[in-house]
């Protein structure tokens, strides 16, 4: 039974030193450890006494390893990201409240000795059973084990979990499907489940999303926040002065610098960086506790369109800012984008923060063309007019992220074999003559689980929760569930990819097949050609073909936290 923790101290030791990317999750942790500790208790009331089982873990940090090159703990202080480090600090500080019990690794030596792999030797087989229940990792750290566990990677692979800042799609994940359709990249092709892959917000419910946290604040810090905004003031999203050099900048600084006094944090070491114009007030790369009071003044939090998709607008928002941020037009992808290239997923990034615009939205986030000066400045006005009060999302508090955290370590199981695929053949008699577990719904275009059906399969997110729909042509099943205010569950796959389910959507099959496709199982509607899914691991809910119209899986979700379902807790 795992035990909530009530202090971090023992963590922080966990953590280890000598290096300024553990400094900083470390002050991190003991910063937001009260946050911590009291979204604790409120998760376990909510929890009222519920079964736990304690979990070892283990954490290995691949990208600050040395073997990997660590580039980011020597830019730490220097304006370099840290958005990774945010996280894993998060999901450290996590686990650990959640009573799981911990090891940190940060050093191949250090993973070879908790693995159990005898020094000196490389590839081989663990010689006892591996010591773990769950090891998160990132995509350096499978890297190593693949490389220092010989055949027991294969074996105890389904303990992974990898953090995943961007994602992997399951068209990339599949070897054989990646190498065969062009899919391969630098990243892919473990042949995980998806859902092992876990995100820093909710790119693709084809993986897990983990997130992080920001700093939460009491009544009295929101009423004295709303009282000190300074209308006039706006910060500078980029802390490196790369992200300064963006093209048309001084035409729309300028048309900012008519209505507010703006400032920066970005690191220089001697003098002001050539590419911050004079006007700009550049406080330096400050801590992290003093860059929120910063916000905590500032009105608007603007973006340059770089970095993509990190904590700090969600951390400007939380703190009562307006977040100002460039359309991409057309939007940027590993197709068409340097930064995304190589990157295991085709999703489309139609701004510089996708969650903050989707999720969010106005009056906290504006989302505009920046290359036309009317609507930037239309929109500076009415921000400046606009009273906007703090806003966090629930699955960026600290209970949130224990509560989906918590879920996923009861519920997630990827070791036990689920029930083998139907077999891949065209058409199956003894398929269709089976009892439907599908009803229909009353207006005939969805489909939802039936309870008279008989008894529902124990699954995880329960099937009860499942509602069936067929997407437009072009339209991912991503898009579909959304546009239905629900939520794409690739788990229910396995219930639809069946041919009764093509006949009680009243979808005309001429012919039907098992084909490797990440889109199936979808219809051809101008052929009347049905498609069924004989990979389970290509189950997506991301991807879409003017060709297809998909058969998608949804599901509700839980208010603020979109990873669970009503009844996933
Ligand atoms: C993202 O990485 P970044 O580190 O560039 O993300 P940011 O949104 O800038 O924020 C990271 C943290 O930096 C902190 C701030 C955020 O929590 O509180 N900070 C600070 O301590 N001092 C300052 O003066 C200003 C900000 C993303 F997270 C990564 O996953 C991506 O790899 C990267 C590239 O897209 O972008």
């Amino acid at each position: 039974q795992a035990a909530f923790r009530r202090d971090v101290a023992r963590l922080l030791e966990l953590i280890g030193t000598g290096k300024e990317s553990l400094s900083f999750m470390k002050k991190r942790i003991r910063h937001l450890a009260q946050q911590w500790l009291r979204a604790a208790r409120r998760l376990e009331e909510k929890l009222a006494g519920r079964q736990r089982d304690q979990k070892h873990i283990l954490v290995h940090i691949g990208f600050l390893t040395e073997e990997s090159g660590d580039v980011f703990s020597p830019r730490v202080l220097k304006g370099g990201p840290l958005g990774e480090m945010v996280q894993w600090a998060d999901i450290l500080a996590a686990l650990f409240i959640l009573g799981h019990s911990l090891r940190v690794t940060v050093s191949l030596k250090e993973l070879q000795s908790h693995l159990g792999v005898p020094p000196g030797r490389g590839n081989c087989p663990l010689t006892s059973p591996l010591p773990f229940d769950l090891i998160y990792t990132d995509y350096h750290g499978l890297q190593q084990m693949k490389q220092h566990m010989g055949l027991s990677f294969k074996k105890y692979r389904c303990r992974v979990r990898v953090i995943d800042t961007f994602g992997t799609e399951p068209a990339y994940n599949h070897e054989e499907y990646a190498t065969l359709r062009g899919y391969r990249t630098n990243w892919g092709y473990w042949n995980l489940q998806p859902a092992q892959f876990m995100t820093m917000f909710p790119h693709t419910p084809d993986n897990s999303f983990m997130g992080f946290v920001s700093e939460e604040l009491n009544q009295t810090e929101r009423q004295l926040i709303k009282a000190n905004k300074v209308s006039s003031m706006a910060v500078v999203y980029g802390k490196e002065a790369s992200i300064w050099k963006v093209r048309g900048k001084e035409k729309f600084l300028s048309i900012l610098n008519k209505y507010m006094e703006i400032h920066g944090t970005v690191y220089y070491e001697t003098q002001r960086p050539p590419e911050v114009p004079a006007f700009v007030k550049n406080h330096g790369l400050l801590p992290q506790h003093e860059f929120q009071q910063l916000l905590r003044k500032a009105k608007l939090f603007i973006g340059f369109g770089f970095p993509y998709e990190g904590p700090a607008p969600l951390e400007a928002i939380a703190n009562g800012c307006v977040f100002l941020q460039a359309r991409f037009s057309p939007p940027h992808s590993s197709l068409n984008h340097e930064f995304f290239r190589g990157k295991p997923t085709s999703r489309e990034v139609s701004s510089q923060h996708p969650y903050a615009e989707d999720f969010i939205g106005k009056p906290h986030v504006w989302t505009v063309d920046y290359n036309n000066s009317e609507e930037f400045e239309a929109a500076i006005k009415t921000i400046m007019r606009t009273q906007v009060d703090p806003y966090l999302p629930y699955e960026y508090t600290s209970e949130g992220m224990l509560e989906r955290i918590h879920a996923y370590i009861q519920h997630q199981d990827f070791c036990t074999t689920p029930s083998p695929p139907p077999s891949p053949k065209t058409k199956s008699p003894a398929m269709q003559s089976s009892p439907s577990p599908l009803a229909l719904s009353p207006n005939a275009t969805h489909l939802v689980w039936s309870p008279s059906a008989g008894r529902a399969p124990q699954t995880w997110p329960p099937v009860a929760s499942l509602q069936v729909w067929v997407s437009e042509p072009q339209h991912t099943c991503t898009e579909t569930c959304r546009q239905h205010g629900l939520v794409c569950e690739p788990t229910f796959f396995s219930f639809l990819n069946k041919e009764e389910v093509f006949l009680q959507l009243s979808i005309a099959c001429d012919s039907t097949e098992y084909e490797m496709n990440h889109l199936y199982p979808a219809v051809a509607e101008s052929v009347h050609e049905c498609y069924l899914q004989k990979e389970p691991l290509l189950f997506s809910c991301a991807g879409s073909n003017t060709k297809y119209r998909r058969l998608c899986p949804c599901r509700d979700f839980r208010r603020g936290q979109v990873a669970l379902c009503r009844d996933c807790l």
